[in-house]
């Protein structure tokens, strides 16, 4: 019910903004930074409690958070050493952009999935991290990748050698050139592979959803989540969860990931280490609600793009606050139809859009105000929400300029 009021509280703001030409009232002539850490210490004037209300998760890309041994990338002793900032924050866990072997930057070609990437430290790193973690009460999440493997994971090198490997079933293999396939690169060169999002990203094959459980890639997936689960591992982010199966309007991804959370859970059970009962599980299914809503058949949580950060972005752009209660009110509703205590895991920006702070436009200190009344919105509405690193200093940063995810995954920054 506080909830509520401050949520009503805060989009009265907006709309009552409405009226005033140019919307937001700023500061005029543009405040210098001085004057921006001024506004800001007035809001430290009231010390945190340290009660985590509103469980917040903060979404970590390990490569540009902190780096603890100098050779410029960030790494899982970084975050560690930064366990005291994120819980003074007040953050209740944290989501780990993929930590595994891959050949890029970014992470979700996984070669590995139980191997750390050497850039980011070793796994021993991993379980202080965790440990430190939960000493603080922060749980931690892994970004974990159903969909495809690296073209250099282990299982598809094996899998192109013959139509006979045992890893063959692991992927989609055809010998017609289907639209979008790709030459097998090596061994079966007369072969063509499924890579729905590159040709380094070959798609795992898990079978007729029905039986998904017996194939191999779902026992390897599975087998290798669970040995997070015995790290300390408090839970998942699932990356592209209506890719797994062609169609992304059919009950098979649903049943791919209620098959696959069920598993999860049943092993989560007594495992927590903060005394959870269940694992948390949260899908990236970007999606429109109606679409997105089936998704929650299988998995407890699920990110709110379109419906709920869309919409509250749009409606600080344009002060304009009318629709988007009544709006939030009737997709959980839709929600509740499919699964009654669905979590709705909220966030203004991740690592795949450009920057809340630049989303909602304005000047310099027009941003700031508007960047405010964002966050005052997502933490105290229901639901699950999460920051993205520098969020919470208003960083800048524009995915569709020159740069592209580099704008938007920039070194965290420590210092003045
Ligand atoms: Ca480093
Ligand atoms: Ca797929």
């Amino acid at each position: 019910m506080l909830r509520y009021f401050l949520l009503c509280a805060a989009l009265l703001a907006v709309a009552c903004n409405s009226d005033k030409p140019g919307g937001i009232p700023g500061p005029s002539p543009e405040p210098s930074g001085k004057d921006i850490v001024d506004q800001v210490s007035q809001y430290d004037a009231r010390p945190f409690d340290g009660e985590k209300r509103a469980g917040v998760f903060y979404e970590i890309y390990v490569r540009s958070f902190a780096d603890s041994d100098g050779d410029g990338i960030g790494d899982l002793n970084g975050v560690t050493a930064k366990l005291d900032y994120l819980d003074d924050l007040g953050v209740a866990g944290i989501w780990l952009l993929p930590i595994y072997t891959c050949d890029s930057e970014h992470g979700y070609d996984v070669i590995d999935y139980t191997a750390v990437n050497p850039d980011y430290g070793t796994l021993a790193d991993l379980e202080n991290l965790v440990a430190e973690a939960h000493k603080r009460k922060i749980r931690v999440i892994l970004d974990f990748v159903p969909n495809h493997t690296s073209h250099y994971c282990p299982w598809f090198v094996e899998a192109c050698k013959s139509a006979g490997s045992p890893y063959r079933d692991f992927y989609h293999f055809s010998q017609t050139a289907k639209p979008g396939w790709i030459a097998v690169p090596s061994g079966t060169t007369d072969w063509f592979y499924q890579g729905v999002f590159d040709r380094s990203m070959p798609d795992l094959n898990y079978g007729p959803a029905a039986s998904c459980e017996q194939s191999g890639a779902f026992v390897a997936l599975t087998d290798a989540a669970k040995f997070w689960v015995g790290k300390g591992v408090d839970g998942f982010r699932l990356d592209a969860v209506k890719h797994i199966y062609d169609s992304d309007t059919s009950d098979e991804n649903p049943t791919w990931l209620g098959k696959f959370y069920s598993e999860l859970n049943a092993h989560f059970q007594g495992k927590s280490a903060l005394g959870f009962k269940d694992i948390y599980m949260v899908g990236e299914c970007w999606m429109a609600t109606e679409q997105m809503a089936g998704y929650y058949k299988g998995l407890p949580a699920l990110f709110d793009f379109t419906a709920w950060a869309d919409r509250l972005l749009y409606a600080i752009q344009n002060d304009h606050a009318k629709w988007f209660p009544k709006d939030m009110i009737a997709e959980r509703e839709v929600f509740a139809a499919e699964r009654p205590d669905f979590i709705q895991a909220t966030k203004l920006s991740n690592h795949d859009e450009s920057r809340a702070r630049t989303e909602v436009g304005g000047s310099h200190a027009v941003s700031l105000q508007r960047c405010k009344m964002a966050a005052a919105v997502l933490l105290t509405s229901v639901g699950s929400p999460y920051i993205y690193y520098g969020e919470e200093l208003g960083f800048f940063g524009d995915k569709t300029e020159k740069g592209g995810d580099r704008n938007v995954r920039e070194p965290m920054l420590w210092k003045p």
